[in-house]
């Protein structure tokens, strides 16, 4: 920010002073504005701080963090619940890199956001003499985000921006980077030409229809299955067309499966969800529909288990996901709306040859599993386990299903996702496709920030580590937010030895005694500390209730959690056994 904020040219503030010029900043925070953008993450400094408190000024909200890859995770839960990108405002060099990692991520999954970095100066950069924060950022993002772009003309930041909009949004929904230099933000403009630039453009993410021959291709295979299932991925939950796949399901009478982040979709307990009987589709649906879903690892990429006969029918808007795995014999290519709709409109045509005996089965199975499950969460074990501390977050969450559910972890991840049943669609947010940690946080607050909803995130003790001091953000924005930690003193558990002795720790091993509920303390939060299921059942209850900033330390024992939760097998093989 300049010193004298009344004369600093391009803020309103300054605009008596200088009441016929303004800068790039002003340019872009308008751009962002007049685009729809109400919103930005970030952490400032030299060359974006005056950008910031600008955008402040022009009505964009500017949610300020400690650390940029939360404040990008924060972007990233935004443009997914909201369909429009999340913004994320940078510094140069470390800051950006520091986003970049969340950008990135957001790419991976297919979150609409845009990563804005203020750059140094061009020229030293180019001839590599040593600027201040010097880096080619342009170069370093192009090849990991959808699209990249730079602005060095003041008069170009609005197509920069709508450039920018539309390659985060339209077709996959990624991240896109765009470097603004420092001239660039400093440039001055005659008011009355940069009131010229502002256009409003005109459809921002095109519909994309499936050609009929593919719809139809798609039905008579499903038609033709005896034993048809519904993937339902977190595309599906992003597209918004509940309404539709609702239908879909219920006037096939199809059984469909949800992956993690589309849990809620449709409710968890819908007589059709076949949640428990995730093997025995894999091993016997002869036709599986893939919803905005991707045959990546987390669905063995198509193979292994899955029955080498069936066949897949993939609806997505990315044609060069299909067949990058398996054989997909009824591709539908276009945005899910329009597939959808197009379904729905040909159903009538086609009569169904699904064998009852199919969904009578996989609904009993189903009854079978979750009372087995149940079991597990019986016993009220103390010092906790997952188990009987998620037995009390059963019990308050479902009784809140409007609470928006963060999650990561190993153990933390794994048990939560199959104790908790989620009613609502988009109402999960998890470590998602690339099962990172370090989400914890900035989703929460760009959950909250993004719906106003409350927010209750259910952190490993590893998994907050990577994100913690941005609970700070949390409390100093006030948000509607309960940090619930599952402390059992490590990555993965507490009992971790190294094996040469020497006194250090193990390479698991973090504290089991360590209260992070003073770090709450220390921001002002609500917090307590919670032994017992029971006592984290009434915290949590009174947390949510409270829609304030609120942690929970809840205690575990030790020896609570397995080796990399469910996804052990992932592991390079070993000769000595490290396994806990
Ligand atoms: P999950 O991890 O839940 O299985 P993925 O992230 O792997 O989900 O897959 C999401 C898929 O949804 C991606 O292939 C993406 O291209 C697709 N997708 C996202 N949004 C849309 C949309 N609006 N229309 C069609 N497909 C979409
Ligand atoms: C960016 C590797 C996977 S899961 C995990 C780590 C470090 C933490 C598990 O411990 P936590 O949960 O959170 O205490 P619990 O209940 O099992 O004890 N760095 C990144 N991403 C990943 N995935 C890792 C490391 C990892
Ligand atoms: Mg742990």
């Amino acid at each position: 920010m300049s010193t004298n904020n009344t004369t600093a040219p391009g803020t309103p503030a300054s605009a008596p002073h200088y009441p016929d010029q303004v800068t790039g900043m002003y340019i872009l925070a308008r751009a962002l504005k007049n685009i729809g953008i109400d919103t930005m993450y970030g952490l400032v400094g030299i060359p974006v701080t005056e950008f910031a408190y600008i955008a402040q000024l022009e009505g964009i909200r500017f949610v300020g963090f400690r650390h940029e890859q939360q404040a990008g995770m924060a972007a990233a839960t935004h443009g997914y619940l909201t369909k429009k990108p999340g913004v994320l405002l940078t510094v140069s060099s470390l800051g950006f890199m520091n986003g970049l990692t969340a950008t990135v991520n957001a790419t991976v999954n297919c979150y609409p956001m845009i990563q804005i970095s203020g750059s140094s100066v061009r020229e030293p950069i180019d001839l590599d003499q040593g600027t201040y924060e010097g880096l080619d950022q342009l170069n370093v993002a192009k090849p990991l985000v959808k699209a990249a772009y730079r602005v060095n003309k003041p008069e170009d930041i609005p197509t920069a921006v709508t450039r920018a909009y539309r390659a985060a949004v339209s077709g996959r929904p990624g991240g896109v980077y765009l470097d603004v230099t420092t001239p660039c933000l400093g440039a001055i403009m005659n008011r009355a030409d940069a009131e010229k630039l502002f256009e409003t453009p005109v459809d921002l993410c095109p519909s994309s229809i499936p050609s009929d021959e593919s719809v139809d291709r798609a039905l008579k295979l499903l038609a033709s299955a005896k034993k048809p299932a519904i993937l339902l991925g977190k595309g599906a939950a992003y597209a918004q067309i509940d309404e539709k796949i609702k239908r879909l399901i219920e006037t096939t009478g199809i059984p469909f499966y949800p992956m993690s982040m589309a849990k809620g979709l449709l409710p968890d307990n819908h007589p059709l969800s076949a949640l428990s009987c995730r093997s025995t589709i894999m091993e016997e649906a002869d036709v599986v529909m893939l919803i905005g879903a991707r045959l990546n690892w987390l669905l063995s990429r198509g193979h292994g288990k899955w029955n080498p006969d069936g066949q897949f029918i993939q609806l997505d808007i990315c044609p060069e996901e299909i067949d990058c795995n398996r054989h997909i014999a009824a591709p539908v290519v276009g945005d899910l709306e329009s597939s959808v709709d197009a379904i729905l409109t040909k159903l009538p045509d086609y009569k169904l040859s699904m064998d009852p005996a199919w969904v009578t089965g996989l609904q009993a199975q189903s009854k079978q599993k979750n009372a087995k499950f149940m079991e597990r969460l019986a016993p009220q074990t103390v010092p906790m386990t997952h188990w009987s501390a998620l037995s009390a977050v059963k019990k308050v969450l479902e009784a809140n299903p409007d609470v928006i559910l963060v999650n990561e972890g190993a153990n933390t991840l794994d048990d939560t996702r199959d104790a908790i049943d989620m009613s609502l669609p988009r109402h999960r947010i998890d470590c998602a496709t690339w099962a990172i940690m370090g989400m914890g946080m900035g989703s929460t607050i760009g959950a909250a920030v993004a719906t106003g909803k409350s927010v209750v995130a259910v952190e490993g003790d590893s998994a907050f580590g990577f994100s913690g001091m941005d609970f700070s953000t949390i409390c100093r924005f006030n948000l509607p937010a309960t940090v619930v930690i599952f402390n059992n003193g490590g990555i993965y558990n507490g009992i971790g030895e190294n094996l040469s002795k020497d006194g250090d720790p193990a390479p698991t091993t973090l504290d089991v005694k360590a209260r992070y509920d003073k770090l709450g303390d220390a921001f002002g939060a609500t917090t307590y500390y919670v032994t017992t299921p029971s006592d984290l059942e009434k915290a949590l209850t009174e947390a949510i209730a409270s829609k304030k900033p609120c942690l929970i330390d809840v205690q575990l024992a030790a020896d609570s959690g397995k080796e990399s939760g469910h996804i052990g097998y992932l592991n390079p093989a070993s000769l000595i056994n490290v396994t806990v």
